[in-house]
């Protein structure tokens, strides 16, 4: 691939050279893409009013770079292989002319359906190959997918349909995970009914063929819209800068956010990073095991590997069914050769030992991956020790929902690794650490709040419908900056470690949650008056999630109760929001301006209740002694 880099002295200077002319650089990785039209300009930026776009006047479709660009050279290469949650299942694939045909053919069915460019589709799906064929096929006529992950509840699939008004939903009957089917077609219905008066079509993919509710005129089966239809589908012309996708994420006020990305940027950026940080080379099998519900599978299971021309894995099923074996029993059948997980992936699979790594054979992996949280040091050394037997690089990847792709990270085998840094900046990329009066700290061996200087081309562009908020969120907090929420370390040879969130944003699992979304959730219990919820370490999870109640009424029976709280959070959000731990107190130290102390709350979260600092500014400092007696 004529963008990769390959070893770590070019890593050096190509990073220099995009610094010093980061318009020259990024014009030269946007050149191997056909455009229908080439940008006039490269960068436009203004970060204060946020307003940035990235090669202006560029006219392109992105599916004709995943897709027709490779038919030529490679229509016979597989695009997708899938592998079923049921292990006697079939191994089925794709190849880059079978996957085309598909996306042009779903694509005419959307478009028969009435769907036209910036219209928006939900979809509430499971990882099966005919979800990235609806992305794609979205993509195709210049419609904007909004993947919701099927784990979230009725209701967050509401919100999220609202939000964005979209016209229709695309969901299966039902969903396979490990030994449960589950029915996502009842659970669209239940959505929509929730006033979703903007979606005309439920659009049905059958999975499962269990028997589902059905609305006349309303509701239409993916088969017999899209089986008939030709295979082949003129592409929408779209701007660089026309919307390509909506993903909501998770921040610290209640409501998450639709974050928007374009065309133009995010193709070239989600293609030179996957290039680089995985050193895909023609033939290899890669496999990233996220959820496309999440922006890791949109960025690195479908786009960024396609738009490359590589062969893609989609995994339908969980790590630990049948057991824990399940990653590596198909890494050894499919013979992978660049692995990308989560870390609570990795801790999960660690309990259970050597034994079912060691059984099976390995010896195609050349490089392992990690994103979505901080990875500790143990799952690190067990990561490199025992999938990987020492012989393969680690990436440890930094990014954001917002940031669209890969931001910190080695380049698997050519850069320096140290267990839980995520090292340096790709090229392009431009981070800083601030201090608390957001003054810029140099030099090395320092820590700080992790912001970006320069604008990238796959960065958020907005929130949807509310362009203010976005500004707000990201680019007021430190005058020209973008703030990551994150706060990290530069070490003695300049590379980063994230050292984790410093807003109200928890990562339980990988999955990002504000901590006001799962009060609000709990809130909505009857009985509750007050709720404060925080992040404490979790072996497993990396965080878990703390819940401080504050009942209307003495509570008698707490395991009820407590059963009572988990179900509301699962009916509001979902079951990945489901507190750990529940503590009913009578109070919540609070300042005297009425705020939530939350660092004491954090302090008897994490049992450190012995520096929980100075409490004499409390409006109820009598409360905090309830409070650490009762701390679970
Ligand atoms: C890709 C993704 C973003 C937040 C981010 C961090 C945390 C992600 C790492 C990481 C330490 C990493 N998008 N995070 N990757 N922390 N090391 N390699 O996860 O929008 O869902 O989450 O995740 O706090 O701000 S996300």
């Amino acid at each position: 691939m004529s963008m990769q880099i390959r070893t770590f002295e070019e890593y050096k200077a190509v990073y220099q050279r995009s610094v010093e002319d980061p318009e020259g650089f990024w014009a030269e990785q946007a050149g191997s893409f056909n455009w229908r039209k080439p940008w006039d300009k490269v960068l436009d930026w203004n970060f204060r009013d946020l307003d940035v776009k990235w090669f202006i006047g560029g006219k392109l479709n992105i599916t004709e770079n995943c897709l027709d660009r490779h038919l030529a050279e490679r229509g016979d290469q597989t695009a997708i292989i899938f592998e079923p949650n049921d292990p006697n299942g079939e191994t089925t694939t794709y190849t880059y002319r079978q996957l085309y045909e598909e996306v042009c053919k779903t694509a005419n069915a959307l478009h028969a359906m009435g769907v036209r460019k910036g219209d928006r589709i939900c979809f509430y799906m499971p990882m099966i190959p005919q979800l990235a064929i609806g992305v794609l096929a979205c993509a195709r006529i210049g419609a904007i997918h909004s993947v919701v992950f099927a784990g979230f509840s009725a209701s967050s699939l509401s919100d999220r349909i609202k939000d964005a008004s979209c016209k229709m939903v695309i969901c299966s009957d039902y969903n396979r995970r490990g030994a449960k089917n589950i029915p996502v077609k009842a659970i669209v219905d239940e959505a929509v009914a929730m006033g979703c008066d903007s979606v005309e079509t439920v659009f049905v993919h059958q999975n499962t063929g269990e028997a589902i509710n059905w609305v006349e005129g309303r509701d239409k089966w993916w088969h017999e819209q899209v089986d008939h239809q030709q295979p082949e589908c003129p592409a929408e012309e779209m701007d660089s800068e026309d919307m390509l996708f909506i993903l909501y994420t998770s921040g610290s006020t209640g409501k998450p956010k639709g974050v928007v990305h374009s065309c133009g940027g995010y193709m070239v950026y989600t293609c030179y990073s996957f290039a680089n940080v995985f050193q895909y080379q023609p033939g290899d099998i890669y496999w990233c095991t996220a959820d496309i519900g999440w922006i890791t599978g949109h960025s690195y299971i479908v786009y960024g590997p396609l738009l490359a021309g590589a062969t893609t894995v989609m995994f339908e099923g969980v790590p630990t069914y049948p057991d824990a074996g399940r990653f590596w029993q198909i890494v050894e059948k499919l013979k992978v050769n660049q692995f990308y997980t989560a870390p609570t992936a990795i801790r999960a699979l660690m309990a259970f030992g050597d034994d079912p790594v060691n059984k099976y054979d390995l010896s195609s992996i050349k490089l392992l991956g990690t994103v979505g949280e901080p990875i500790n040091e143990e799952a690190w050394e067990w990561y490199h020790k025992v999938v990987g037997k020492e012989k393969c690089p680690i990436v440890d990847t930094w990014w954001q929902t917002e940031t669209g792709g890969i931001m910190i990270s080695g380049l698997g085998g050519l850069s320096p690794m140290k267990p839980s840094f995520a090292g340096y900046p790709l090229p392009g990329i431009q981070p800083c650490l601030l201090d608390g009066n957001g003054k810029e700290i140099d030099g090395n061996n320092v820590e700080g709040v992790l912001c970006m200087k320069y604008p990238w081309p796959s960065m958020i562009r907005t929130t949807y419908g509310d362009h203010e908020r976005c500004r707000q969120t990201y680019f007021s907090s430190y005058d020209n900056m973008y703030f990551t929420g994150d706060g990290a370390r530069r070490d003695e040879n300049g590379m980063y470690r994230i050292i984790g969130r410093i807003d109200d944003v928890i990562n339980v699992s990988g999955h990002r949650m504000g901590t006001a979304e799962v009060e609000n959730a709990i809130n909505e219990h009857p009985k509750v008056v007050e709720s404060a919820v925080v992040g404490y370490p979790h072996d497993i999870k990396g965080q878990g999630i703390y819940a401080y109640v504050i009942t209307l009424e003495p509570v008698n029976d707490l395991e009820g109760f407590r059963k009572e709280l988990l179900a509301v959070v699962t009916r509001e959000i979902g079951p990945i929001a489901k507190p750990d731990k529940i503590q009913v107190v009578s109070g919540l130290p609070k300042t005297r301006s009425g705020k939530i102390m939350r660092r004491i709350l954090r302090k008897v979260a994490s049992g450190e209740t012995d520096s929980l600092g100075d409490i004499s500014t409390l409006l109820n400092p009598e409360v905090v002694e309830e409070i650490k007696d009762g701390a679970l």
